[in-house]
Formats: structure tokens, C-alpha cells, sequence
């Protein structure tokens, strides 16, 4: 087995955002090929845009109901753009670790955290199937066995009023892969390796609704591609000697993407429901030649407090990217599917089940941790890619 490196400066890996992934976790497996997933991303967008006006429903519950039941509307619950650092709906945020985008600062607050994410891949599928090496050999020279991704993400938040926040947030990622070549008769394994800092995203925060127990969150931000994107294989490489490596071996895509965002949160007594729209928009290609496909997620998830101190979420994440645009006309597309632009993009819809520890006790309400596991349920994706196998993040954060 030969093993190379390559240590990049800057980088980041794009495709940790690309929702891709299989399972053999069949007897979860839902069978939604015939969903398109553009109208499912528009119907979970206009579901979102639904949520935010629970208050009328509810008023008009109310008025029907008032004899009979005392009962809150939404709208009467006060607004917290004002609050103290006690009664902020933040300072008991049940958000599960892999949500970015949950809430606003108050006014001159920072908050820092530090993200932590590995994703397991291991064996191919094409299309919604499983499918062994020896198919993925008779169409290329190398196939994919095991891929281990690790992600590093500080985040930095500071509010610049009781509406307003920015974010800034910067990775650290390393790939590793092991593959099976075809050489003639024979096989061998061959590992790869790539790491280093990624992509830097700014973001603008922006609390349309910001009250005790329900808030509206819009995001808007930008990529800026300060990871590597034209990582190349040593000289010595068995598959790319001084060239270079496929699009999800390099750190960062290149581009100025345009991200936003929508969060609705409702949040009882003990329970909290969300739901977020996100999106990804390439607009140009890189300096190589190509770009990644615009990508959609939606997640809906929601906690239960089942101690003040602790909570427990349940998180669906449905995501959709689009093929890669143009390509890198370096690459020798019957090396390996992930060098084949055609084998990028898909449908994925992954379950997560998380922990979230926030102590509101003095000094230590400032903290927060959370880890969330996931798991695929379901895949569709275009061409050849490796099956997702499973998901770690741990998140945790500190204001002041
Ligand atoms: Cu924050």
C-alpha cells in the first residue's frame, strides 16, 4: 500500500457541504424516487414562510376560543430585542450542534465556538443502489473504498444591535481516502491524503421576529475561496503525478458564493421546533475552469428540555445539489468517479439525533455544548460517489 500526502496552505473541503451520500441502513431506507426535490425545496420554503405567521392563526384561535380558553397568542409574547442576558430566548438555545444559523446577539455581545465534524463514507453507489468495486472497475481504473473527512470551524459572532448580527467563520479540513487500482490482472491499494485551511465565510444575521418564544432569522453572506483548489499530486503519484487531484480531494471550490438563509423557531416550555432554508449560489467559475453546483438544504428539527439543563433534539435534514458547471479539463475523467464531474450532485435526506448541554447557572451560562450523530436515510445522487455512512458533530460555544 503506498501512501501519499498532499499538505495544502489554504483549503477547505467543498464537498462537506455537498449532501450526497447512501446508506445500508435498509431498513430506514424511504423510498422517495419519484420526489423531485426542487419542488420539495420549494414547498419546505413556502412551509417556513407559512410558520412565521402562527400568530394570526392563533389570534383567530383565540378570538373563536376566548370564553373557553385562556390562551397566549404568539404576537402577545414580549419582544426580546430589548431583553437582558437572563430572558434572552439565546440563553437557552436547545439548537442541535449542526445548526449554524440560530440566533441573533444582543447588542455588543461575542460569542466564539468551535465546530468539530468527521464524516464516514465507505463503498460506492450509483444512482439510489449499492453497487460492489468490481462495477465501479469496469468503468474506471480506480475505485473508492473508505473516505474519512474532518472538519475544524471556528465561528466568530458580535452583535451590532439587538437585530443585527455578523459572523465570521473559518475551517480546517483533512481528507483521507483509500482506493482500489486496477493495474492489468492485478489490484492494489492506494491511499490519499490532503489537509489544511479552507474556505472563509461572512455572514450578516438579521432578526426579523426576535421575541421570548418565537423568532424569524434571515442570513445572507458570502464564500470567500481561501481554500485550495489546485492541490496537485506529488511527483511520484501513481494516479496524478505533478497533477491535479479531483474536486473533493482539494480544500476549497474557488468561488464567491452567495449563501442565505431563513429560521423559524418556536420555542414552549419544554419543547422547540424549527425549521431553516439554506442555500448555496455559485455564480462564476473558478480560476481552473469550472464551479460546484448550487446547493439547497432544509432542516427541520425539534428539542425537548427534559432537565433545565440538558435537552435532546430530532433533526431532518434534506439536502440537493446541482452537478458541477463546466469542469477541470486536467483531469482524465476514466481515472476514478470522483474525477468525472458527472458523479457530483444528488438527493440525500440524513436523521440526526443530538445533546445539548447549557448550564444557566452565572459563569457558566456563557457555555454551551452539543453534539448531534447522523445517519442516511436516503440518497439519489448522480452518477458514481461514495455511500455517507455517518456523521459526528460536536459544537461547542462561549459569549462575552
Ligand atoms: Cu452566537
Amino acid at each position: 500500500m503506498s501512501i501519499w500526502y498532499v499538505e495544502s496552505v489554504p483549503g477547505f473541503a467543498p464537498k462537506l457541504f455537498c449532501p450526497i451520500q447512501y446508506t445500508d441502513y435498509s431498513f430506514i431506507n424511504l423510498q422517495f424516487s419519484n420526489l423531485n426535490m426542487l419542488k420539495f425545496i420549494r414547498v419546505a420554503l413556502i412551509c417556513t414562510l407559512l410558520n412565521t405567521i402562527p400568530s394570526k392563526a392563533e389570534n383567530k384561535y383565540n378570538i373563536d376560543n376566548s370564553a373557553k380558553i385562556q390562551q397566549k397568542s404568539l404576537s402577545e409574547y414580549p419582544d426580546t430585542s430589548q431583553c437582558d442576558m437572563e430572558n434572552c430566548f439565546c440563553d437557552s438555545d436547545p439548537t442541535p450542534a449542526g445548526v449554524m444559523i440560530s440566533h441573533v446577539h444582543n447588542k455588543g455581545e461575542w460569542m466564539v465556538s468551535y465546530r468539530f465534524m468527521q464524516m464516514k463514507m465507505q463503498g460506492n453507489s450509483m444512482g439510489n443502489q449499492a453497487i460492489d468495486n468490481k462495477m465501479v472497475l469496469s468503468q474506471y481504473l480506480a475505485t473508492g473504498e473508505y473516505m474519512n473527512m474532518k472538519m475544524h470551524m471556528m465561528m466568530l459572532m458580535y452583535g451590532i444591535n439587538e437585530r443585527l448580527t455578523i459572523m465570521g467563520m473559518f475551517h480546517y479540513t483533512s481528507n483521507y481516502m483509500e482506493m482500489l487500482m486496477k493495474q492489468g490482472d492485478r489490484e492494489h491499494s492506494h491511499a490519499m491524503k490532503t489537509s489544511g485551511t479552507g474556505d472563509t465565510k461572512l455572514s450578516a444575521l438579521y432578526a426579523l421576529i426576535k421575541k421570548e418564544r418565537v423568532q424569524l432569522i434571515v442570513n445572507t453572506g458570502l464564500n470567500i475561496p481561501t481554500g485550495a483548489y489546485n492541490l496537485k499530486g506529488s511527483p511520484l503519484d501513481g494516479m496524478y503525478p505533478n497533477a491535479r487531484l479531483p474536486y473533493s480531494m482539494q480544500l476549497g471550490c474557488g468561488t464567491w458564493d452567495i449563501l442565505t438563509s431563513i429560521t423559524y423557531i418556536i420555542k414552549q416550555e419544554k419543547f422547540s421546533f424549527s425549521s431553516q432554508l439554506n442555500s448555496i449560489l455559485r455564480i462564476k467559475n473558478n480560476l481552473v475552469g469550472y464551479r460546484l453546483g448550487n446547493e439547497f438544504n432544509f432542516n427541520v428539527w425539534s428539542a425537548y428540555n427534559w432537565l433545565p439543563f440538558i435537552s435532546n433534539s430530532v433533526r431532518i435534514e434534506a439536502n440537493y445539489a446541482e452537478q458541477i458547471k463546466n469542469s477541470d479539463s486536467s483531469l482524465p475523467v476514466y481515472t476514478e468517479p470522483a474525477a468525472n464531474k458527472n458523479n457530483y450532485g444528488g438527493k440525500a435526506i440524513n436523521l440526526y439525533f443530538g445533546t445539548v448541554i447549557h448550564l444557566k447557572k452565572g459563569i457558566l451560562n456563557r457555555f454551551y455544548v452539543a453534539a448531534e450523530f447522523g445517519l442516511p436515510l436516503y440518497q439519489n445522487l448522480n452518477g458514481i460517489q461514495m455511500i455517507l455512512k455517518q456523521n459526528l458533530i460536536i459544537n461547542s460555544s462561549f459569549k462575552f
